[in-house]
Order: structure tokens, then C-alpha cells, then sequence
């Protein structure tokens, strides 16, 4: 290690922060993965009841959506943060602003899983109203996103001294992607802040009588697509900072890497209503003009495709590839010493299908042949289920065996869990894909009823689409058994000699071309680009709804069609 990688490493505070936020998800994981595991038999009908091992569908989808969509993937994000700023910065950042978000992380998201696991907020990871929680799990979830504020606050001091000291030099690229990661974030959580605060904690504490179902679902997907892109960027940081290197080549272009980081704060948030276009209570043209901008949406991630296609290619030839396609062949798809290149590159090829789909999605008109079909979560397990998973759990491994200076074991093994995992994924979401062009619903209990013999609605036509999706989860199961093997495994050994240089320092990528466009030097412009299209989007709908007044609704429990406390 240099002296400057030295400068470069973090204090050991943050250091054991770092550790934790990184492994409590992954020990929650079993439980959310396990879930997942169970809802693909409850689906295919191998299990046919409401409960299993003390745990209702609905709560067991609640935690598997709770624990992987919000708690794993946000610490992960603060934790990549923390790396990156005090890596790319050196500044050193404030161990009491990150010790204190990691403190009300923690408090939140016990808080939400008690509340889970107690059965008292079966309510999905979307907590759409009427569906009510205990008011618990709605404190617990607002304490934890105030936690993932604190510690964007603690990188805020870090970067403006750097700024100071190097008044003439571009910001590193991976210091651009989590501030704008993370500028995303605190813009879309106010509105999920203010439906928790103002409308579903007074609901379920019992101060108000009913809930307007409208108003809180355009609040929640006001925040809820930005969040995808809030999963998806520190998932852009590494593939834009890490996996040219990994790859043996230069990132293609830096323009290419600001401008995706950048437009995805103007974009990523003012397109929510591409949920609600089966909705009722909004006008046509605001869902047309957010349908407009979510196909606008695609454009950074189009560019992304081209310009990691062209950083792989520049390695590739440097290890001798040629021709105009040979050239793939020779990229380190399967060496032990770079197998994080495998976590990155398998989530790469799952995104292309995800992405596709998410454009069908996002067609008005094709959107009611799939909205609320088993079609959504194939498509959301080839995005966030895909390349996002793939780097957390990667960059997991990767940061826990260089923070404790301990070498990967079973590198082969570690390796081959992508490859499994993406083998499961396809086969999983083409089984769901299919069946939801067949009308499977989404969320459904399938063994009780459609996928019973006895049940007066049995489907046998959907057979076949839930027992592929059940092959392919059960190999997912299988991916992540082994990933979890070769964790422990890895945490559990002695310290080796031969790795007491080792360091949690991520390899970042030189660039092919390095252009210097003025207007991606600042944050600002685009903050303002983005509250503006977020105003001229949002706020029409919003009045509107407001003005409706819609009547308000009574709790209601996923098991009955009766509001909670009356007898169906
Ligand atoms: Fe989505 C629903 C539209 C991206 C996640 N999405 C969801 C839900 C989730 C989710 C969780 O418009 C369900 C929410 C719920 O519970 O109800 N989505 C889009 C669009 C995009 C998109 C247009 N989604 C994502 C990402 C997610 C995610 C990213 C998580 C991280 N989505 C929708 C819509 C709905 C929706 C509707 C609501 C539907 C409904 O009715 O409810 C775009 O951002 C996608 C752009 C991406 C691309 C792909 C670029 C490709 C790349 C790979 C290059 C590969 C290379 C390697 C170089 C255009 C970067 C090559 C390798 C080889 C082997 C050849």
C-alpha cells in the first residue's frame, strides 16, 4: 500500500460502522431470502395454506419486501457512501454523524421487523393503504430513512473541504454518483415522509377516522420510483468506477458517467404516476406527460449500456480480443482473482431484459395488460433483484473480507454464485413473465385457489408458468445458500499473513476520454432542473386530488375483505 492509499483508508470507527452496516442487512437477508423462497411454493401451489412455520403469506411477503427492497439495499447504500466519499476525498468524515445514522438505522429497521414478525404490519413493502400497520412499524421506517439522511449530512462537511482544496478538479466520479444517489433520496422521502407523518400514523393511532387511498398512493409513488433509481445508482458507481478496471480496461467516457448521475436527479423522480395509471382520481394527461417522462428516464441508462459495452471492449483488447464481436470472449468472465467482474457482469446481462421490459411497462397502453400480473415482479427481479442484488451482495464480500483483512475463501465457489443466481433469475422470470401475460395476479396466495384442484377457480393453464417460477427461485435459494457458505466461511477465518496489506480500497477505472463540460462540474443546476419538472408534474395532480376530497377509507387486514373490526 502507498502512502497516499493510506491517507486513503478509513479510520477504524468508521471502519466497524462500515462492517456493520454492511453485515446486519445480510444477516436479515436470511430471513427476506428465505421468504422468497417460500412464496414461489406457496405460488406453484407445493404449499397449500395460509401459513407456514407460524408465518402467514402476507407476512412473510411483507418481510421478504421490507428487508430486501428498503433495509438491505439502503444501508448498503450508505455504507458504499461512507467508502467512497472518505476514499475519494481523503478528507476523513465524521465518525459521530456516521456512527448516529447508523444508530437510528438500526433502531428503525428492529422496529419494523419486530412489528413484522409480531404480525402486526402485514402490509407489503408499499404499506398501501387501506392495508393499516401497528403504529410502530410507520415511526419504525420514518427513524430509519432519517438515519440514511444523517449519514448523506455527515459527507456534505467532507466534500465541500475537498472542494476547497481542489478548487480546478473534476469531483471523482463515484463521489458524483452517491451524492446524486443520495440527493435523489432526500428529495423523494419528503413526500413518503409526509403521507407516514400527516395521514397513516394519525390513522393508526386512531386520531383520524379513515385514510384517503388516492392522496397516499400518489405520495408513496411520488417517492416510490425515484427509489428505484436510489437501488440503482450506487449499482451505476461501481460499474462505472470499478468494472472497466476489473475488466483490464479504461472507462470509455467521463462525460458519459457525470451526465447519467446527473440527469438522473432531474428524471428519476417526476414519473411516479406510471404506477397509477390504473388508478382512478387523476387526470389522463398527467399520467401521459409522466409516461413521456419515464420513457426519457431510459436515456441514461441506454447510454450507460453503450458506454460499459465500449469500457469492456477497451479491455478486451488489451487481453487480445479482436473482430467486431470475438473480442466478448476474452473479457475474465470466469478468473478467481477477479471474481467480482463475474457479480458485475451477470447483473449487467440480467439489466438488459429488465430494462426492456420496464419500457412495456412504461407504454400507457401495454401497461393494462400487465399492471398488477406476476409480469411486475419478473420484471423488478431483472432490475433490483438483478444488477442490484448482484453488486450488494459482490461489493458485500468484497468490503467485509478487505475490512478485515481477511482473503475471500472458496474464491471458485463465490465465483459461481452470479452465474447461479442468473440461471435462477431467468428461469424464474420467464416462467412469471409468461404467466402474468396469462393473467396470474401478482401478491396472490395461487395454492389456495387458482393452483388447487378443489378450489371452483382452479387455473390448470398456469401450471406450468408458477412451477418454472418455483424451479427457478429454488435455484436462486440455492445461489445465495452458497454466497452465504462462502461469507461465514471467509468472516470465520484466521487472519492471513500474506493479506495484512489488504484494504478495503475499491479499484477505480482511468478514463478513455476524460471531457471537461462545465455544466457537470455543479450539483446545483440540476437540483433546480429537477424541483422545477418535479412542480409541473406533480403539482396539478396533487390539487386536483386534494380538491376531490376523496371519502376516507377504514383499515383493512390482507386476510379479509372486511375493514378491520367488522364481520364480513
Ligand atoms: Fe421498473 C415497476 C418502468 C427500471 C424496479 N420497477 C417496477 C417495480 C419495481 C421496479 C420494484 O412504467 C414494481 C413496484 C411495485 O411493487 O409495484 N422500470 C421502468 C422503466 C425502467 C425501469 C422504464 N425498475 C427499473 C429499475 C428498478 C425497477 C432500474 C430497480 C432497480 N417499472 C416501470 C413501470 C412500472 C415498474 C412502468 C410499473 C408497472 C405497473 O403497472 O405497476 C428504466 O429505467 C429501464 C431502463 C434500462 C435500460 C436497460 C439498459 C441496459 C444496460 C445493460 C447493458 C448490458 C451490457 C452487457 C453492456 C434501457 C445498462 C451486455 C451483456 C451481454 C451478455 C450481451
Amino acid at each position: 500500500m502507498t502512502i497516499a492509499d493510506t491517507e486513503r483508508e478509513m479510520s477504524k470507527s468508521l471502519r466497524s460502522i462500515v462492517l456493520i452496516e454492511l453485515l446486519l442487512p445480510l444477516l436479515l437477508l436470511v430471513f427476506g431470502a428465505y421468504h422468497g423462497v417460500l412464496q414461489v411454493l406457496y405460488r406453484a401451489g407445493v404449499i397449500r395454506s395460509t401459513s407456514f412455520a407460524g408465518i402467514d403469506y402476507y407476512q412473510g411477503l411483507t418481510a421478504h419486501g421490507v428487508i430486501n427492497a428498503i433495509v438491505l439495499t439502503t444501508l448498503f447504500a450508505v455504507a458504499l457512501g461512507n467508502v467512497i466519499v472518505s476514499q475519494e476525498l481523503g478528507t476523513g468524515l465524521s465518525v459521530f454523524g456516521a456512527g448516529l445514522s447508523l444508530a437510528l438505522m438500526v433502531i428503525g429497521a428492529v422496529a419494523a421487523a419486530a412489528m413484522i414478525f409480531a404480525g402486526k404490519a402485514t402490509v407489503l413493502y408499499t404499506f398501501y393503504p387501506p392495508l393499516k400497520a401497528h403504529p410502530v412499524f410507520y415511526l419504525g421506517l420514518a427513524i430509519f430513512i432519517v438515519g440514511s439522511w444523517i449519514a448523506f449530512y455527515a459527507w456534505v462537511p467532507a466534500y465541500r473541504r475537498w472542494r476547497r482544496t481542489h478548487p480546478q478538479q473534476k469531483t471523482p466520479i463515484g463521489v458524483v454518483g452517491m451524492f446524486s444517489a443520495f440527493i435523489i433520496w432526500q428529495i423523494c422521502t419528503i413526500p413518503v415522509a409526509v403521507e407516514v407523518l400527516v395521514l397513516l400514523l394519525p390513522w393508526s393511532m386512531g386520531w383520524t377516522a379513515g385514510v384517503d387511498v388516492v392522496l397516499s398512493r400518489t405520495l408513496f409513488w411520488f417517492f416510490g420510483h425515484a427509489l428505484v433509481y436510489f437501488w440503482l445508482l450506487p449499482t451505476y458507481v461501481l460499474y462505472y468506477t470499478m468494472l472497466p478496471k476489473l475488466a483490464g480496461g479504461k472507462l470509455f467516457s467521463d462525460f458519459a458517467a457525470r451526465f447519467t448521475f446527473l440527469s438522473f436527479i432531474v428524471l428519476s423522480i417526476p414519473i411516479g404516476l406510471h404506477h397509477q395509471f390504473a388508478d382512478p382520481g387523476i387526470a389522463a394527461s398527467w399520467k401521459g406527460l409522466q409516461m413521456t417522462l419515464t420513457l426519457l428516464v431510459a436515456v441514461p441508462s441506454m447510454m450507460t449500456a453503450f458506454t460499459l459495452a465500449a469500457s469492456l471492449e477497451i479491455g478486451a483488447r488489451q487481453a487480445g480480443g479482436h473482430g467486431l464481436f470475438a473480442w466478448w470472449a476474452k473479457l475474465p468472465y470466469f478468473q478467481t482473482d477477479r471474481w467480482m467482474f463475474s457479480f458485475l457482469f451477470c447483473g449487467l446481462a440480467i439489466f438488459l431484459f429488465g430494462g426492456v421490459t420496464g419500457l412495456i411497462n412504461a407504454a400507457y397502453s401495454m401497461n393494462n395488460l400487465i399492471h398488477n400480473t406476476a409480469w411486475l415482479p419478473a420484471h423488478f427481479h431483472l432490475t433490483v433483484g438483478g444488477p442490484v442484488f448482484l453488486a450488494i451482495l459482490g461489493m458485500s464480500l468484497f468490503l467485509v473480507s478487505g475490512l478485515l483483512g481477511k482473503p475471500i475463501v472458496f474464491p471458485r465457489l463465490a465465483l459461481s454464485v452470479p452465474y447461479i443466481w442468473t440461471i435462477g433469475t431467468f428461469i424464474f422470470s420467464g416462467g412469471l413473465f409468461v404467466g402474468g401475460l396469462r393473467g396470474e395476479p401478482r401478491r396472490t396466495n395461487l395454492g389456495l385457489t387458482y393452483l388447487n384442484p378443489a378450489s371452483p377457480s382452479y387455473r390448470p393453464d398456469w401450471w406450468i408458468t408458477t412451477h418454472i417460477g418455483a424451479l427457478g427461485g429454488c435455484i436462486m435459494g440455492v445461489a445465495l445458500l452458497l454466497y452465504f457458505v462462502v461469507l461465514v466461511r471467509t468472516i470465520t477465518a484466521h487472519p492471513a499473513r500474506a493479506y495484512r496489506g489488504a484494504s478495503a480500497l475499491i479499484p477505480v477505472s482511468t478514463a478513455y476520454h476524460d471531457e471537461d463540460v462545465p455544466a457537470l462540474r455543479n450539483f446545483s443546476p440540476w437540483i433546480v432542473a429537477a424541483v422545477l419538472l418535479i412542480t409541473l408534474a406533480y403539482y396539478p395532480p396533487i390539487h386536483d386530488i386534494l380538491k376531490n376530497n376523496f371519502k376516507l377509507a377504514p383499515g383493512y387486514s390482507p386476510d379479509s375483505p372486511a375493514a378491520i373490526g367488522k364481520t364480513p
